[in-house]
C-alpha cells in the first residue's frame, strides 16, 4: 500500500537529516520532493501547498544539537501531510439518523462516481459497518444502465442479508430510489443507500442523471467513490461531480491495491471534500473509518 510515496517520503527525511543543510540544498531537495510527487500522481496544487508548507517549516526548524533529528523531520513532514488530509466525522451521519427518527423519514446516501470505481461494493460495505453499529439499511438498485448491475448488487447485497429494492434495466433510477425510501419509510428502516451507474467517460449526460437523482430523492449525504488506481483522473473525475451534481464526502476504494499513493494524497485537498473512508480490500469488513491514520501510516511518518 502506498509504497511509491512511502519511499519518496522516507528519501526526503535521509537527504535532510544528515547536516544541517544550506537554504540551497534544501531547495534542490524540495525540488527533487515535488518531481517525484508528481509522478506518483500527487495532484500539482497538492503537492505546492506541501512544499510551501515544509519549506516555511524547515526554515524556522531548530535541529536539536544531540537530538533525534531524524525524529524531528519525521514530524515536520507529518504535521504537514496532515495538514491536506482531511478527514470526515463519521458521527455526524449517526447523528442524523436521531433527527430523521422524529420525521420517520431514512436517511438517505447517494454513492457516485465513475465507472468501476468501486460503488456497489463500497455501498454493501457501508451497510455492513451501519448494521455493526444497529443500524438497519436498505439498499436501491439504480444503476439500471450496466448489465449485470441489478443481479451484482442483489447477490453481494442478499448475501450479506439487506433487502435490495430494484426495477427492470432501462428504468429511471430515480424512480428506485424513491421506491426505496418509500419501502424503509414504512419498514421504518434507518438508512438507504443508493447504488448508482458509472459510465467509462463520465461526459455530461452520467452528470445530469446524477443531477437529477439528487434533485429527485433529496439525499441527506453524496458520497462520491472514487479509484485510487485512477491517480490524478479520479481526482479530476471527483471536481467534475462535484462541480455538477455536489457531493459531500470521499471514499477511495482499491487504497490496498495501490503503489503511488497520489490520489489517496491528493484527493481531500485537491476537492475540499473531506475522506469518510478508505476502501482496502474486497471484504465486507474492508473499510477503514480511520483514513489519515491509515495515510500517514502508510507512508511511513504516522
Ligand atoms: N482490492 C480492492 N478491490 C476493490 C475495492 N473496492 C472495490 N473493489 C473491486 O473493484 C471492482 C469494481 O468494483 P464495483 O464495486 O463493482 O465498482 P462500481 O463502481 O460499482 O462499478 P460500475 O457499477 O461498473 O460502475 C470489483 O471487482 C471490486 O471487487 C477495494 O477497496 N480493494
Ligand atoms: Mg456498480
Amino acid at each position: 500500500m502506498l509504497k511509491n510515496v512511502a519511499k519518496i517520503f522516507s528519501s526526503l527525511v535521509d537527504r535532510l537529516k544528515t547536516a544541517k543543510p544550506s537554504a540551497k540544498e534544501v531547495e534542490e531537495v524540495l525540488s527533487d520532493f515535488y518531481l517525484q510527487l508528481v509522478s506518483a500522481d500527487v495532484a500539482v496544487e497538492t503537492t505546492e501547498a506541501l512544499i510551501n508548507d515544509l519549506r516555511k517549516t524547515l526554515a524556522g526548524m531548530k535541529v536539536p544539537r544531540f537530538g533525534d533529528q531524524e525524529e524531528v523531520l519525521r514530524q515536520a513532514v507529518r504535521k504537514a501531510v496532515e495538514s491536506l488530509l482531511k478527514e470526515a466525522d463519521v458521527g455526524e451521519i449517526f447523528k442524523r439518523v436521531e433527527e430523521s427518527r422524529k420525521t420517520g423519514r431514512p436517511v438517505v446516501v447517494l454513492f457516485v462516481g465513475p465507472n468501476g470505481s468501486g460503488k456497489t461494493t463500497t455501498v454493501v460495505k457501508f451497510a455492513h459497518y451501519l448494521r455493526k453499529r444497529g443500524y438497519s439499511v436498505i439498499l436501491a438498485s439504480s444503476d439500471t444502465f450496466r448489465a449485470g448491475a441489478i443481479e451484482q448488487l442483489e447477490t453481494l447485497g442478499q448475501k450479506a442479508g439487506f433487502i435490495v429494492v430494484s426495477q427492470h434495466y432501462g428504468a429511471d433510477p430515480a424512480a428506485v430510489a424513491v421506491d426505496a425510501v418509500n419501502k424503509a419509510t414504512s419498514l421504518r428502516a434507518n438508512f438507504v443507500l443508493i447504488d448508482t451507474a458509472g459510465r467509462t467517460e463520465v461526459d455530461r449526460g452520467l452528470l445530469e442523471e446524477m443531477r437529477k437523482i439528487k434533485r429527485v430523492v433529496k439525499p441527506d449525504y453524496v458520497i462520491y467513490t472514487g479509484d485510487a488506481l485512477a491517480g490524478n483522473v479520479a481526482v479530476n473525475q471527483a471536481k467534475m461531480f462535484d462541480e455538477v451534481v455536489g457531493i459531500d464526502f470521499v471514499v477511495l476504494s482499491k487504497v490496498d491495491a495501490d503503489a503511488k499513493g497520489g490520489s489517496a494524497l491528493s484527493i481531500s485537498h485537491a476537492t475540499g471534500k473531506p475522506l469518510l473512508f478508505l476502501g482496502v480490500g474486497q471484504s465486507l469488513d474492508d473499510l477503514d473509518d480511520k483514513p489519515v491514520k491509515r495515510l500517514l501510516e502508510s507512508i511511513g511518518v504516522g
